[in-house]
Order: structure tokens, then sequence, then C-alpha cells
């Protein structure tokens, strides 16, 4: 570390806020400032996160601190074997209030409720004064969303996203009207899979001398955690984030919008951008991303769906799970509205399942710590939604899994997306689906046991008793959702022996299910 100037302002900067922009350093004077960077034992164990995750977060903070430091910043870094690490951020900034004896503690405010309720005792525990910023990396704030869904009774995701795409002027035209006519192309972006997608790989980024110190201390303290390290190829410094961003808009975004529902067996990554990581950690700012996409439209280059369905997903989407977590938090991480009990069954850490379809995903959650979209939602949420799975353990395991995972995405898109444990709240009806979906979407059934057009007894497609067993658990519920009525006259023109093969068959399938050792997910 330089000589540190005297009475700083300590400005502490979590694992994923990795950027020069950031509210708590911008327009601050280097000689006046300490940034504070810990590698904390309570962040790494919490959940026992994919080893990727934790391998990908500590490279892309040692590499943004040894960027501050060039640029001329004072840069106290605690790294996580330093013999007096204190183990979590308030203890480590204990330590550092101690040594540099700051006058004052600039802090953005945190992405996660349980570390923003540390953080918020800070004024108390510390002798100088500790000012808590605004995340400004999002468009939309949380008092911002609070405004909007107060007295509202849904929190319809489109009618957020049109506010957002309102305030941006993305795809706007000058008369107010949505670019193209429409506000969303989703109708037209639900293509199946063709015979050869030839989608172009997304560019891998060689370990350097830090990543490969990371990947090791992963190894050496982290060896029971799930996943694998060998394909380690995330971007881990803001220039690789941008090679990866050029990489999608100059190949795949033109096909990104029709094919974006679309799985293939092996094919890991398709025309999806593979950014949400660097997003998230702050090594790409999404609006200036979905400026690039606006104009990757504007030079004809990508066609109106693609365009919109990407901004979509980061003003609408993403934007609208962050303020719904903070809407609902701390109550959304204990919803059941389903009253799910059933424990996680053990192939979602082995893979080890006949099921085509949830090994391949499983398959490439191991191996990249990464499944798109729809292997998220329609394979893996989708099974865990109508076999009951309790919410608890299905949030551990998806906020252990992805390398992107942090629980304000995680957990709305878990509880609420596919669970409905919110009682929908955000879905206007559970994403509840047979084999027939996947089948559709997928080449997954080609090479599966099951067959999805056999409904019930021995190698009928599982999804497709489950999803009648779960409309029948949960009738009661869903059958005043005007969305899902019609699904009930369906189950009401069988007869009473069809109905019962399909509970049956349900039920001789779960029977099967073996309850995952929980140990995965959690530290003891
Ligand atoms: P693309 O398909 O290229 O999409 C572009 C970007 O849009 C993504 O990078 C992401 O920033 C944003 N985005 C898309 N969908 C969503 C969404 N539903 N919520 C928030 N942002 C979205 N995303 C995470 O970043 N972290 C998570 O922990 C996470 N957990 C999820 C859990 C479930 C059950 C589901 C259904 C979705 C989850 N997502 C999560 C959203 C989405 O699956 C990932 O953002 C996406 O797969 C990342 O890959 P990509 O960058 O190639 O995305
Ligand atoms: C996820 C994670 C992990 C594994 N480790 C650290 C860490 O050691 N230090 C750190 O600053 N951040 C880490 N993170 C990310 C944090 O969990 C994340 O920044 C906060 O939870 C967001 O509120
Ligand atoms: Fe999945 Fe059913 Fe198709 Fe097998 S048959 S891949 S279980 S949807």
């Amino acid at each position: 570390m330089s000589a540190a100037p005297e009475h700083p302002i300590l400005v502490p900067i979590l694992g994923d806020q990795l950027t020069r922009d950031l509210a708590s350093i911008r327009g601050r004077t280097k000689d006046d400032t300490v940034i504070l960077m810990m590698e904390v034992w309570d962040e790494a164990t919490y959940v026992k996160h994919h080893k990727q995750k934790i391998a990908l977060i500590f490279s892309a903070m040692r590499h943004f601190a040894a960027e501050l430091r060039d640029a001329g910043w004072t840069v106290d870094y605690v790294k996580l074997t330093d013999e007096d690490n204190a183990g979590s951020f308030t203890g480590e900034v204990a330590r550092a209030v101690e040594r540099h004896d700051p006058r004052a503690i600039h802090v953005v405010e945190a992405g996660e409720w349980r570390v923003q309720q540390a953080i918020e005792e800070w004024p108390d525990k510390f002798d100088c004064e500790v000012e808590i910023l605004p995340d400004d990396r999002f468009i939309a704030s949380i008092a911002e969303f609070r405004d909007w869904a107060e007295d509202r009774d849904h929190l319809t995701m489109e009618h957020f996203y049109r506010e957002m795409r309102r305030k941006t002027g993305l795809l706007m035209r000058d008369d107010g009207k949505p670019e193209g006519g429409d506000w969303n192309y989703d109708s037209e972006n639900r293509k199946p899979p063709g015979e050869k997608m030839d989608a172009p790989p997304r560019p891998l980024f060689e370990p350097d001398g830090i990543t490969q110190e990371c990947i090791d201390l992963v190894g050496e303290q982290f060896g029971d955690h799930f996943g694998s390290l060998d394909n380690f190829g995330w971007p881990v410094t803001r220039d690789e984030a941008e090679k990866a961003a050029d990489a999608f808009f100059a190949e795949r975004i033109e096909k990104f919008g029709p094919y974006q529902d679309a799985m293939v067996c092996g094919e890991d990554d398709l025309y999806h951008s593979m950014l949400s990581t660097s997003i998230n950690l702050g090594l790409l700012d999404p609006l200036e991303l979905c400026r690039r996409a606006e104009q990757a439209y504007r030079d004809g280059k990508a066609p109106i769906n693609s365009v919109e369905g990407f901004i979509r997903q980061i003003i609408g989407w993403r934007e609208y799970v962050r303020g719904f977590y903070w809407h609902q938090m701390p109550h959304l991480q204990i919803a059941n509205a389903l009253n799910a009990q059933r424990g996680l069954p053990e192939f979602y850490w082995t893979a080890e399942t006949e099921m085509a379809c949830l090994a391949d995903c499983i398959r490439s959650t191991r191996d990249n710590a990464h499944a798109h979209h729809i292997q998220r939602l329609m394979v893996l949420g989708n099974f865990a939604l109508l076999a009951g799975i309790n919410p608890r353990e299905v949030q551990d395991w998806y906020l252990v899994v992805y390398a992107d995972a942090y629980e304000w995405v995680e957990l709305p898109n878990v509880a609420a997306m596919i669970l409905y444990a919110d009682g929908g709240k955000l879905a206007t009806k559970p994403y509840a689906a047979s084999g027939n979906y996947i089948n559709k979407m997928s080449d997954y059934c080609k090479g599966c046991t099951y067959s999805p057009s056999k409904k019930t007894g021995e190698g009928a497609c599982p999804f497709n008793p489950l999803y009648w067993h779960f409309m029948d658990r949960h009738r009661e519920r869903l059958e005043k959702n005007h969305r899902v009525g019609r699904v009930y006259s369906t189950w009401d023109r069988m007869d009473d022996d069809r109905k019962q093969e399909y509970l049956d068959s349900a039920e001789a399938f779960l029977e099967t299910l073996s309850p995952a050792d929980s140990s995965w997910a959690r530290s003891a």
C-alpha cells in the first residue's frame, strides 16, 4: 500500500461493485481516500457457492484493485488467507478503521438484504460519520420502484418496463410511441431450434496469473463445493468484458431474439449474451449495453425482436426483479404460498437422472456455472414447481450454482417466478408445463429414456403426470385465475380412471426421488 492519507474517507467496495463509476468514488479526490476491498469468509461460505463463482469474484476483485492502484488510488486489499482476516465485512471495516482512523466511511448500499442489514449498523458501531449511498448503477432506484408499486394490486413487469423505456428513451420514437409500433415482440421470440444452429462460440478468457492464483485458492479452500473449475473462462476485467460484449454484438445479437427460448443438448450458450456475470459484478454498464443494442437495430445489424428482447431483459426484468426484491424483503425469503415441502432431489447436484433435459441443464450448470434462462425457468424451475420442492432448498441451490447469482436477482426469479411462492405478485400464473413444451422448444426428448407423447405409466415423460398432479393439488387456488381456468375444463373432461392414472403415475414417480444431502448448499 502507498503512503495512506491522514484521516481519510474510507471507501469499502464490495465484490459486486467493481466500477470506477461507483457513487462512492466518483468525484472523490485520490489523496484523501482509502479504498477498502475485502475477501471474507462469511461471503465465501454463507452458501457453498460454485467454485467458479468464488474464483470469478476474487479474481475480478484483485484485478480491479490493481486497476485502481495503477490509476493512483490508495487501496487496502484484504486477502482471504491473510492471517488476521476478521471473516466478515463489519469485522474488516472495524480493523480498517483502526488502521486508517478515517473521518468518514462512504459506502454504496449492498445488493443483498443480509449485507445491507449489517451496513446499517455501522453508524452505531464506528466512531465516525457513515454515509450509505444509493447504488445508481440501476436505472430505477429502490424508492422509485416502491413509489411505482405502491397501491397497485398487480406488479406487472410489462407496465414497469414501459416506464423504463420512457425514462431511458430506449427504442422510443419522437412522438412518444415505441419503435416499430409495438412495446413487446416476445411472440416473435419463440422459435424452436432448427436442425443446424451454428451459434458461434462465446470468447473464453485464458486465466492469467491472478486468476490462476484464485483458481488454486478455491481448489484448496473450497474443494468440497459444487462444480468444476476446469472450464473457467469468464471475463475478469472491464477490458475482457468489453471483448465479450463486442463478440455478442458482432456475432450473436441478430439471432438472440428468435432463439431466445430454444434449447439444444450440449450447446450451452446458443445466442445468449453470456454477459450477466460481468453486468452483475459492475464490469459492464447495463444501460450502455442497451444503447449498443439499440444502435445495432438503427444500423440494420439486428432485427427489432432481438434488440427489444435484449433491452427488455435488462431494463425490464433485471430492473424489475431488483425493485421487487427490495419491496418484498425480508418475507420473500420465507414465502411458500403453495406449501411445497419436498426435499430437493439428489440429482440436482449429481446430474444423475434419466430425464435427459434435466441431466443436460445440470451438466452445463456444473461445468460452466451457467445455464440459460429458459433452462433455468422451464426445465429446472418447472420440475421444482411441479414436484413441490421446498422454496428454501431451491433458493439455496440457485444461489450456489450460478456464477451470476446474487440474492437480489436470484430470489425473485426463484421464489416468485418459478415457484409461485409469493402467491402470484410477480407472475400472473405459475410457469407450469408438461413435456410437450420441452419437446417443442428443444431436442432433448430425442435422446431421452422417456417419451414426451406418453402420458402415464412406464416410459411416460414424468413432466406429464406431474403437471396434472400439480394442477389437481392446487385447484382451489388456481382455478380462480382466469389465465389457468381453462386447464380445469380439460381435466374435468377426463374420466375418473384417466385422472387417477395421472395421479398414480405422478405419485409413483415422486416416490423414486431421493432427497439431497443438504451439506451441498450450506456449511455445517
Ligand atoms: P441473456 O439471455 O443474454 O439476457 C441478457 C441479460 O438480461 C442478462 O445478462 C441479464 O442481465 C438480464 N436478464 C435476463 N433475464 C433476466 C431475469 N429474469 N432477471 C434478471 N435479469 C435478467 N440472472 C442473474 O443475473 N442472476 C441470477 O442469480 C439469476 N437467477 C435466475 C434464476 C431463475 C430461476 C431464472 C428463471 C432466471 C435467473 N436469472 C438470473 C435470469 C437469467 O436466467 C440470467 O440472467 C441469464 O440466463 C444470464 O445469461 P445471459 O447473460 O446470457 O443472458
Ligand atoms: C459472492 C461473494 C463472495 C463469494 N465473496 C466475496 C468476498 O469475499 N468479498 C466481497 O466483497 N464480496 C464477495 N462476494 C459478493 C458479495 O456477497 C456481494 O457483494 C454482496 O453480498 C452484495 O450485497
Ligand atoms: Fe425431459 Fe420428458 Fe423430454 Fe425426457 S421426455 S427430455 S424428461 S421433457
